[in-house]
């Protein structure tokens, strides 16, 4: 008897593959390695209070923030995974202070770069908080078969041709975009395999939630403040006020926001002059996955995808979520505040 099921991810990655006319397949197979790699990330994170996982490697990443075992590890994983197939001719990696060039002869033809942050918010793991791994792919621009250069990291987050996450939480999602929608994914650990689980998400065009750490408000630019108050405001004919919510795990907070309406923010502040959040490995890939759901992704003024990147590790202020929760707030920030 045919029992239906869901597809599987790498069924849909085959049956989509015709979403790209020109598709050779070599974006399936590269987003199959990440498939891999996740699953290897989810089994360690999953005993990470049994197997000597826990805890620092008792140095500090390039960003100067204390490097988790998991941390290294997540990001030894994905390397091997995009490196053990020939799709990708370099990578770059919150964990690595420059990009990694694959310039072996089987990665010479490569036609993509990857950038990752292997595992975000891992200062959480102790805690059993859940984390997550934001990836970003895009095509090279120096040419095919000579060694890739830092431009072909340092493009603008509208050349992306593909971006996810996994968020290893109370169940392990997959979700990503190639551009024609965003589709997440569930792990079924009993076979290790990733089944569609949620086909087409869309985020709500508002909601009642927002995502900001508090404790850092005297710092806050004076239209976050204000938009704050808004939030915190008493309104029933718009809902308010809302519902405060922040795990402080970026993948954590934008997965409930994407599913049930709402906007994170990490602005500038004295603490972090630029804001927190790197435009390349965080902001980028997660702007691209809201703009295809329906949401918005902005610095407070300008959309994620249209900045020209800098540096590998740039970081930016992000108000992302709900189109009509990251518009009222940039009305504050423009000195008009929503109606
Ligand atoms: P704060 C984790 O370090 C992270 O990059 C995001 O996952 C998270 O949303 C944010 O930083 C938390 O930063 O300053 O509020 O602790």
């Amino acid at each position: 008897m045919q029992t239906s099921r869901p597809l599987t991810l790498g069924e849909f990655l085959v049956a989509k593959q015709s979403d790209f006319p020109f598709a050779t397949g070599e974006l399936s197979a590269l987003l199959s390695s990440i498939r891999l790699a996740a699953k290897v990330v989810n089994r360690e994170i999953n005993k990470a209070g049994l197997a000597d996982v826990l805890g620092d490697v008792g140095n500090d990443n390039v960003q100067g923030e204390r490097q988790m075992k998991l941390d290294v590890y997540a990001n030894d994983t994905f390397a091997r995974a995009l490196r053990s197939r020939g799709e990708v001719c370099g990578m770059a990696s919150e964990e690595e202070e420059d990009f990694i060039a694959y310039n072996d002869p089987i990665h010479a033809n490569a036609k993509y770069v990857v950038l990752i942050d292997p595992l975000d918010g891992s200062s959480n793991i102790d805690v059993n908080v859940s984390i997550g791994t934001i990836f970003s792919i895009y095509r090279r621009v120096t040419p095919v078969g000579t060694p890739v250069q830092l431009e072909d990291f340092l493009q603008p987050g509208n050349q992306q041709v593909a971006a996810g996450y996994i968020t290893y939480g109370s169940s392990t999602m997959l979700v990503y975009t190639t551009g024609h929608g965003v589709n997440g994914f569930t792990l079924d650990p009993s076979i290790g395999v990733f089944s569609l689980s949620h086909p087409s998400m869309q985020c709500p065009e508002t909601g009642i939630i927002y995502s900001i750490n508090e404790g850092n408000y005297v710092h806050f630019p004076e239209g976050v403040k204000q938009y704050i108050k808004y939030c915190q405001a008493i309104d029933v004919a718009t809902n308010r006020p809302y519902t405060s919510r922040y795990i402080g795990s970026l993948v954590s907070d934008f997965h409930r926001n994407l599913i049930k309406g709402g906007i994170y923010i990490y602005p500038t502040g004295t603490k972090s002059p630029q804001g927190k959040l790197r435009l390349l490995y965080e902001c980028n890939p997660l702007a691209f996955i809201i703009e295809q759901a329906g949401g918005k992704a902005t610095d407070g003024y300008r959309r994620i995808l249209d900045l020209t990147p800098s540096a590998l590790h740039q970081r930016v202020p992000f108000f992302i979520g709900s189109t009509k929760m990251v518009e009222d707030a940039e009305g504050f920030l423009a000195g008009t505040p929503a109606p």
